[in-house]
């Protein structure tokens, strides 16, 4: 994807070994070799998913001796490893990402060329792991790749699930969910290593005990097993050698447990307890925030967290270093609080099987481990009832009663007789039926706490949070979030990528600052004008996919208008469908009406079990069945809707926009990401000052960004005085208008009763405040419309955006985590000779 250097990458080897060459050459006999030893085919058999694997071979095999030089080298050096805990992984289809990152892009492409093959045909053959929900999912790839690239020793751990999320297919207009089989054609990128499994206990009961040394002592008797094997995916950093480990946990059963059951003749039973145990890693929990409180999600996360944890001990131990020095080696990661009974976990192993004394291990605890926060919404907080955690982890129960009054001793001594802050601070919710509180336990047990934008964290501080703000002020700090240029520019948007680097070089890639060199390219007619051409082709493309996919035309010189992320109520799809049809009716009323080309382009899943968020799908759908087909308005309005919005279909969309859609309630979105995908490629923003935003209008200027709508406070302010949204409506016609046609059966065939959940909840009670920011959202948009007008001003706004955007490479967040929280530096990776290596 247009970087032509290769021999960047750390000297390679000497020899062009069939394993690790990088000539053309080289790589073609690499692939045939590989589609006969690997794939056992020959050519005449073999399809695109063959040779895509054949290649997908011959790219791990360069990967690998990077990789097993990193493990190596971390090895060796005894380096201070940062060990993300993720419930969620994102990282989109490997093979591109890892030959942009080996800088091989152009010799692959010229190698399978030379095997009568093309490269996006096998690159489209990937299916990629759809272990994640969105964006914190995808926050996790990112960062993953970031810490790769700047050399920092890390190890992502996480949940190999055999059913990643669903694949969205749109039937009559309504999400259907079809199950991802991802593994069903095996997956070249993993290596299992069953060598390396451990035992996850589960339910039962404890017992004390006194040890030799008269010392009092716990065991837990578990009522179940279930194994832990890691498969291992290597996560390569761009033109460094430094290949780092994405470790992922599949339940299985353990043997012993086979072994008990058949010796008592239960043939049946064993089997059963296979299928149970392989029940906890088989599906990912669809839902984006909240989460769902299923013990099976429990268990899920409990599973991952021990396995990761029992891993880092061994490793620690196998280093030889003593226990105590724990936190000097490993900096622990929780995002959100998914991961967060790691807590009670580390204490559990430290105390129960290393029998290490508890405030040492508690002191351990607290310097290993630091926790992000990425919700604001306070149905999305992690709560278990006491009844179902005692029941799967009563070990667990009983650490978090000590580190609990443990906790409370101290806030005693600070607020002596304020029995609310030990209420308000309590891990335990003594109200609504007993509950845990995760992130209560998070932010005791870490010594960094974080939000992932300066909004959100200064919320976090005020708000849910704000107890243990006024308690220790000293762990918070706010790390704004940030998406890796490789995969979000360079390897998307090749055109793009081409024309910048043609102009200031290629270092931004990895200084992504270096895009300011742009700045005073925005007033050159001839880069501004091979700016317009590069986004006319970029959106043609789209076109050409939707019609192929869908069979609709587009006009590639509207403006694309497109929002892309999960549905949510929050992120108030449905006002842009009031804008669509305040649009409609406008021409309706005159069908002469001047108005500039639009192309609204959706996409996005809704969790299954959220019936608002997919009857919102089903509004756009309906009112796109309208319009796209109306000839008084389909010359200026189109409708989109793109199924399946994932990593590798959001690839095609970020690049092609003009207009993006961060349109969510202020103070809702904790951060936000794919604003800064979209900005990165060029569009400009239409958005409320929430979660990033509000930095990214700060970077790329305020007259560059168009804003609307309720601040922070004031929503606070609005919902605090009662709102009345039905005030909106009966004043504002246009709004009424638009509310009306959708309750009428316009858009649902008569069916006045369709959309009335959504109609009705908007009048009564609108608790993302849609019609208060209804007619600023429309005066906005009318502006976006008329500036659109002006390509010569827009193409200018467009390239100071991406020349300003800097800010927002995952690097710079890494950077700022490695200095601020973790303590890690970077640790150079040389390369070995393979032969040498391998010797
Ligand atoms: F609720 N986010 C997400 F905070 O994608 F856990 N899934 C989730 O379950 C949660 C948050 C959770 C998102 C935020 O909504 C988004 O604003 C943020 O940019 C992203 O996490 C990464 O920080």
């Amino acid at each position: 994807s247009g970087q032509s250097d290769s021999m960047d990458v750390q000297t390679g080897p000497q020899i062009e070994d069939d394993r690790t060459g990088f000539s053309i050459e080289t790589l073609r006999r690499a692939i045939a070799d590989n589609l006969y030893y690997i794939q056992g085919k020959f050519p005449e058999i073999a399809t695109q998913y063959d040779y895509y694997m054949a290649l997908a071979y011959t790219v791990r095999d360069r990967i690998l001796h990077r990789w097993i030089n990193t493990v190596k080298t971390y090895r060796e050096q005894d380096v201070k490893v940062v060990c993300y805990l993720s419930a969620e992984y994102l990282p989109g289809p490997h093979l591109g990402n890892n030959l942009v990152n080996l800088g091989i892009y152009p010799q692959v492409e010229q190698a399978v060329r030379a095997s009568g093959l093309d490269l996006n045909a096998l690159l489209a053959e990937e299916e990629e792991p759809g272990l994640g929900n969105g964006g914190l999912g995808r926050l996790a790839a990112c960062y993953m790749d970031s810490l790769a690239t700047l050399e920092i020793p890390a190890i992502g751990y996480g949940i190999r699930y055999e059913y990643g999320i669903f694949d969205q297919e749109i039937r009559d207009g309504w999400q259907v969910e079809i199950t991802d089989k991802w593994l069903r054609l095996g997956n070249p990128w993993e290596i299992p290593r069953p060598e390396n499994a451990v035992d996850v206990k589960f339910g039962g009961y404890t017992e004390s005990y006194t040890d030799d040394q008269g010392h009092y002592r716990v065991r837990w008797v578990p009522h179940q097993v279930v194994k832990g094997v890691p498969y291992d995916t290597p996560i390569s950093g761009y033109r460094v050698n430094t290949t780092n480990t994405l470790r992922l946990w599949k339940a299985e059963a353990p043997e012993s447990f086979d072994f008990q059951a058949f010796n008592l003749g239960d043939y049946y039973g064993a089997v059963d307890t296979k299928i149970t145990s392989e029940n906890l890693t088989k599906v990912l929990y669809p839902n984006d925030e909240p989460i769902q409180g299923k013990q099976l999600r429990l268990e899920q996360q409990y599973f991952f967290v021990s396995c990761s944890l029992q891993n880092l001990l061994k490793i620690h131990l196998l280093r030889e270093d003593p226990l105590e020095t724990f936190a000097d080696k490993f900096a622990i990661q929780l995002n959100d609080t998914h991961p967060a009974i790691g807590i009670a976990e580390l204490m559990r192993l430290l105390v129960d099987e290393y029998l290490i004394n508890w405030e040492i291990a508690w002191d351990i605890t607290q310097e290993a481990f630091a926790f992000t926060n990425h919700t604001l919404l306070p149905e999305a907080l992690e709560t278990w009832s006491l009844e179902l955690f005692g029941r799967l982890l009563p070990r667990h129960l009983e650490i978090i009663y000590e580190i609990n009054q443990r906790f409370l001793d101290q806030v005693r001594l600070k607020y002596l007789g304020n029995t609310d802050k030990l209420a308000q601070l309590s891990l335990l919710d003594e109200r609504r039926g007993k509950r845990i509180r995760m992130a209560h336990l998070a932010c005791v047990g870490s010594h960094a706490i974080n939000g992932v934008a300066a909004l959100h964290t200064e919320l976090l501080k005020t708000g849910v949070l704000r107890d243990f703000y006024e308690l220790w002020p000293e762990k918070f700090s706010n790390k704004t979030n940030g998406v890796t240029p490789r995969r979000w520019m360079v390897l998307i948007n090749p055109r793009l990528t081409q024309l910048i680097s043609r102009n200031i070089g290629e270092s931004w890639i990895k200084q992504l600052d270096d895009l300011r060199q742009l700045a005073p390219l925005a007033n050159d007619p001839s880069f501004c004008h091979e700016w317009r051409q590069v986004k006319r082709a970029v959106k043609q493309d789209l076109a050409d996919y939707i019609q192929t996919t869908q069979g609709l035309t587009i006009n590639p010189d509207s403006i694309y208008d497109v929002q892309a992320k999960r549905f949510h109520e929050y992120k108030r799809q449905h006002l842009n469908v009031l804008h669509i049809v305040t649009l409609y009716n406008r021409i309706k009323h005159n069908p002469e009406i001047e108005m500039t080309p639009r192309t609204f382009i959706f996409g996005g899943k809704a969790a299954p079990g959220y019936r608002m968020a997919k009857l919102i799908i089903k509004l756009i759908t309906a009112v796109g069945d309208a319009v796209n087909q109306d000839p008084d308005v389909c010359d200026r309005i189109k409708i989109v809707f793109m199924p399946d919005f994932n990593v590798t279909n959001s690839q095609r969309i970020y690049p092609a926009a003009d207009l993006s859609e961060q349109i969510s309630t202020a103070g809702k979105e904790a951060s936000g990401t794919g604003n800064m995908k979209f900005s990165m490629n060029g569009a400009l923003t239409i958005g409320t000052l929430d979660g990033a935003n509000i930095e990214i209008r700060e970077a790329v200027g305020a007259e560059n960004f168009y804003l609307f709508g309720l601040t922070a406070q004031e929503v606070a302010d609005l919902k605090a005085s009662s709102y009345n949204p039905r005030a909106y409506y009966d004043s504002n016609a246009a709004l009424r208008e638009a509310l009306d046609l959708i309750s009428s059966g316009y858009f649902s065939h008569g069916d006045g009763s369709l959309f009335q959940p959504l109609v009705e909840g908007l009048l009564h009670h609108d608790p993302y405040l849609v019609l208060a920011d209804y007619q600023s959202y429309i005066d906005c948009q009318d502006s976006v419309g008329q500036a659109f007008q002006d390509q010569e001003t827009w193409t200018r706004t467009a390239i100071l955006n991406v020349a300003r955007i800097g800010k927002f490479s995952s690097d710079r967040a890494i950077r700022e985590y490695c200095q601020d929280i973790w303590h890690v530096d970077p640790v150079h990776i040389k390369l070995e000779e393979y032969v040498q290596a391998k010797a």
